[in-house]
Parts: C-alpha cells; sequence; structure tokens
C-alpha cells in the first residue's frame, strides 16, 4: 500500500511539473484527488487493509493529499505570475506612437462671413445687437410700418405661433425694441435667423439668416447711407468695388433703395456669374419711415436715420461661389472644409 501510495504521489507531482496551463493543473487536481480520482479509490479500498493498518494507511493517504495540493497551489501561482507577465509585455504601450487625429469641425460659411460682416461694422462704431426668434407680430410688423392687411402678413409668408406671435420675419424688431428704449443715437446691427414660409430650392429656404443694419442721429441723410454701404462694399468685396442704388419700395423705409455692387469676377464687364450685367445685387436699404420712428417713440422733429438688410446666405453664397443654398444646411464636414 505504501508503494502504490508512493507511486501515486510521484506521478501527481510529475505531471504537475510538466503541466503549462491552468486547465491541464484542474485536469490532474480531478484526476488523483476527485471523487473518482486515484487518491479517493486508495481510501475506497481501505476495507481490504486490515483494522489495525487502518489509521497508518489513512494518515499516509493525506499526507499524499496535502503534498499533491500544496504542488498544484504553487505551481498554479507559477504559471499565473507567467501568464500575466506575459500579457504585460504583449500589451506594453508604446507612448512614442503618433496620436489617433481627432475629428475637428470647421467654421460654416455663414458664420465666417458673419464674422467679417461683424469685424467691418464695428469697426465702424457699430454695436452688435441680438434679439428673440420668436417676436410679437406688434414689433415684427406694426411698429415696422407693415399694417394688418399688408401682404407680408399672409400665412403664405409668415409662420404664426398664435394671432399674435409670430417667427420672426426680419432682424427689424430687435431694432424697434433698441429704438423704444430711447438712448440715442443708435449705431446698430442685428444678426440672426428669420423664418419665412417659403419652398426650400437653391436659393430660398424656410430658415435663414439676415444682418440688418440702423442709424440714427441728428443730420443723418440719404448721404451717409451711401458713403456706409459703399464703405461695406469695399471692404467685403475689395477695394475696386463700385455701388450703384436702384429707388425700390420697403414699408420701413422712405426713400427705399436696392444696393447693386459691380461683379467682383469680371470687374463689371459683365460674366456668367453677373449674369452679363456686370452687377450683382446685394442689400436693401433706405431712410427710417417716420411712422416707424413715431411708432417707436423717436422724435421726428430731432432725428433722422437709415436702415438697411443684408441676406448673410446671400453673402456667403456669392463670397465662396457656392450655386446652391441647400449645401449651406446639410452640414457636411467635407463641404464646409474647403471655406
Ligand atoms: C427698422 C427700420 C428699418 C431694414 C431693411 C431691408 C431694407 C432689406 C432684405 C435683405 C435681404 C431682407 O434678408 S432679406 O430678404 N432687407 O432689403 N431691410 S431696409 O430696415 C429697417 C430695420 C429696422 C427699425
Amino acid at each position: 500500500m505504501r508503494e502504490k501510495l508512493e507511486k501515486i504521489k510521484e506521478e501527481a507531482l510529475k505531471q504537475i511539473e510538466s503541466s503549462d496551463a491552468l486547465d491541464r493543473l484542474n485536469e490532474i487536481r480531478v484526476a488523483y484527488l476527485g471523487k473518482k480520482g486515484e487518491l479517493t479509490s486508495v481510501l475506497k479500498s481501505m476495507k481490504d487493509v486490515s483494522p489495525e493498518d487502518r489509521p497508518k494507511v489513512g494518515q499516509m493517504v493525506n499526507d499524499a493529499r496535502a503534498i499533491i495540493e500544496a504542488k498544484l497551489e504553487e505551481t498554479k501561482n507559477i504559471l499565473a505570475r507567467k501568464i500575466r507577465e506575459e500579457q504585460m509585455k504583449a500589451e506594453v504601450i508604446d507612448v512614442t506612437l503618433p496620436a489617433k487625429k481627432s475629428n475637428v469641425g470647421h467654421s460654416h460659411p455663414n458664420a465666417i462671413a458673419l464674422e467679417e460682416v461683424e469685424r467691418i461694422f464695428v469697426g465702424m462704431g457699430y454695436e452688435v445687437v441680438e434679439g428673440p426668434e420668436i417676436e410679437y407680430d406688434e414689433y415684427n410688423f406694426t411698429k415696422l410700418n407693415i399694417p394688418p392687411n399688408h401682404p407680408a402678413k399672409d400665412e403664405q409668408d409668415t409662420f404664426y405661433i398664435n394671432k399674435d406671435i409670430v417667427l420672426r420675419t426680419q432682424t427689424s424688431p430687435v431694432q424697434a425694441r433698441t429704438m423704444e428704449k430711447g438712448k440715442l443715437p443708435i449705431r446698430m446691427i442685428s444678426p440672426g435667423r428669420v423664418f419665412r414660409s417659403d419652398e426650400v430650392d437653391a436659393t430660398h429656404s424656410p430658415s435663414f439668416h439676415q444682418v440688418e443694419g440702423l442709424v440714427i442721429d441728428k443730420n443723418i441723410t440719404f448721404a451717409d447711407l451711401k458713403g456706409t454701404l459703399a464703405e461695406f462694399a469695399r471692404e467685403l468685396f475689395g477695394e475696386e468695388t463700385k455701388v450703384k442704388f436702384r429707388p425700390h419700395h420697403f414699408p420701413f423705409t422712405e426713400p427705399s433703395a436696392e444696393m447693386d455692387v459691380s461683379c467682383f469676377k469680371c470687374g463689371g464687364k459683365g460674366c456668367r456669374f453677373c449674369k452679363g450685367t456686370g452687377w450683382i445685387e446685394i442689400l436693401g436699404c433706405g431712410m427710417v419711415h417716420p411712422h416707424v420712428f413715431e411708432m417707436c417713440g423717436v422724435d421726428t422733429e430731432t432725428y433722422t436715420g437709415f436702415a438697411f438688410g443684408v441676406g448673410l446666405e446671400r453673402i456667403a453664397l456669392l463670397k465662396y461661389e457656392i450655386d446652391d443654398m441647400r449645401l449651406l444646411y446639410e452640414n457636411d464636414v467635407r463641404f464646409l472644409r474647403q471655406f
């Protein structure tokens, strides 16, 4: 019995020593110490041992079991350490490798154009004022001399929240609110999003952006308007840019005009870009209508003023030679990266 046990123990230790995986150790544990294992079978054959030898044999089985268990534990720890070391070697981080490129967005052409417009007017001493996109009908229309029966108020043209509140169709209400505060003189531009019930196409969108301007002071004349807007055009499109004013009509200005700039592509000779005319329409303007002043609490005996409005998308499309407004609203960074 002693020899048999000795043999089992030696064999077990040999197998443990030569095993190179944790799974294998487990197999050995089951094979020797498990319910149907070799040591257990020795215990089961105790009935063949004489009663006086049984305690001794029992002790020998327990000793062999303890030695095998200790060896299993020791080998398991050695193997686990080896596996961990190999894993760490394999997962070593090379901090000198170049970092992953992070995706950075790009300024939108509208934003670039707005920065340029703001730079020009702030340089001439204007303030930039923003206001709400959801407006009272009264500020969006009535105070700007657009009476209740005016076609601009039609549901075809304007988004109504209810009968008194609209999505602003222009940023003029910001200027009306500023005038009402009564602090004069005023030199301001108001950029922002506006809404009109238009179908989407290459030149229209139900939501676009404007920059409007307003100057109120004593002795402001149409000459101030012309000089200011001509300077704006030269800064925006180049020193050699010429401007011309054509009579127009807006409810909130009188007289009113539209300003064209000489084509910056052909210098005014006529090309595809300016449809052969040499001129490009750029903005609307005029002297603030006395009714507007009255409704916004400005003394018409003391003050006069001029105002203008320009579509931001129109500037961005012209300046960056983009032929379809819809491209501006797709947020495709491959498109945006070009500007
Ligand atoms: C006040 C009084 C008058 C703002 C003005 C225009 C002419 C104009 C258009 C340009 C292209 C709108 O975006 S667009 O479709 N705007 O032509 N806007 S004068 O006049 C004002 C503003 C505020 C108190």
